[in-house]
């Protein structure tokens, strides 16, 4: 039998010596960034761990085996071709037994790199809450996941093509704590503001590490922490914008009947090109500031609690 969980031997080092790793997830590589662009982000990506004094481990399936940790050549490979999977939690068995290349979403990357003994994660977006969830049932594996994975998720709120008041709730309801990184807002992903306010506030990545070594010593850290970390407001999508667009990407979905697992890509790819690139910037901004949030709070909670 093949390996099932692989990890370099610089992730395995770092995680077995206690230095500070930040799991990154491939799903933003493969089906949220334009071919091309998702390459150079993968590098500038990785690189603002490694500047914020973290190791950073990229997470895929290559050839039905889970890697831990990415080098040049596989992410080329994750980001250059066609038909590299969305695998989410459920499909990683089959991903596995049939040998395929597919790339991990906020799921399975946290459940994954939980596994691998990995206590922080920066992505983009969660999944949640679609707007049409009571006749349509699409609520992300990523909330259920969240709340029975112990790991420090940083991200920039939700999309706004979500219900996110609803998801909201639904994280609360899954007993995960939000907390907002120097604001009482919760982000929008590419707004900075999505209109709904956090419950807990913190202002440096020292807070975000005792807040989960506390929850450690209570044995109640059995769901995920979300650090929702916003773009400063001048660097956001222009509002304006941002609402015309996502009017014309709900309609643009309803007309081509998209559903599933195809909804967040196709809107992603949508807002990129109907914002000239603008979208695109703003995306890879926010990626880009949750990978330094992400190694200074893996960096805080390494200091906080060596023993794990
Ligand atoms: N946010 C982004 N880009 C993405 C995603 C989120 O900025 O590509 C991906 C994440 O991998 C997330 C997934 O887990 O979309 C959610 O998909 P769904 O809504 O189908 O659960
Ligand atoms: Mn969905």
């Amino acid at each position: 039998m093949p390996e099932t969980l692989v990890l370099t031997d610089e992730v395995a080092d770092a995680v077995g010596t206690g230095r500070p790793v930040v799991a990154l997830e491939s799903t933003i590589l493969a089906h949220g960034l334009p071919r091309g662009e998702n390459r150079v982000a993968a590098d500038r990506i990785e690189d603002a761990v490694r500047a914020g004094g973290a190791v950073p481990a990229t997470v895929a399936v290559l050839d039905g085996t889970v890697r831990i940790g990415l080098g040049p050549a596989e992410l080329d490979r994750l980001c250059d071709r066609d038909g590299i999977a969305k695998l989410s939690v459920r499909d990683l068995g089959a991903a596995l037994a049939l040998g395929v290349d597919g790339a991990t979403t906020v799921a399975s990357t946290s459940a994954l790199a939980h596994r691998a003994g990995i206590a922080v994660f920066a992505t983009g977006g969660l999944g949640g809450v679609h707007r049409e969830a009571g006749d349509t049932f699409d609520v992300s594996a990523d909330l259920r996941v969240l709340g029975r994975t112990p790991i420090v998720v940083v991200c920039a709120g939700v999309k706004s093509i979500l219900d996110v008041g609803g998801t909201l709730e639904y994280l609360e309801t899954l007993s995960v704590p939000v907390l907002g990184y120097r604001t009482d807002r919760f982000p929008g992903f590419y707004l900075s503001d999505s209109g709904f306010g956090v419950p807990w506030r913190i202002d440096d990545a020292a807070q975000a590490a005792a807040i989960q070594v506390r929850r450690r010593q209570l044995g109640l850290d059995d769901a995920a922490v979300v650090v929702a970390n916003p773009l400063p407001p001048d660097r956001q999508l222009d509002p304006g914008l941002h609402d015309r667009t996502l009017e014309q990407g709900l309609a643009m979905l309803a007309a081509e009947s998209v559903t599933g697992k195809d909804v967040t890509p196709r809107l992603l790819e949508f807002f990129h090109q109907a914002t000239g690139g603008a979208s695109l910037r703003v995306n890879l901004d926010l990626v880009l500031s949750n990978a330094a949030l992400a190694a200074a709070i893996a960096v805080a909670l390494a200091q906080a609690d060596p023993a794990r």
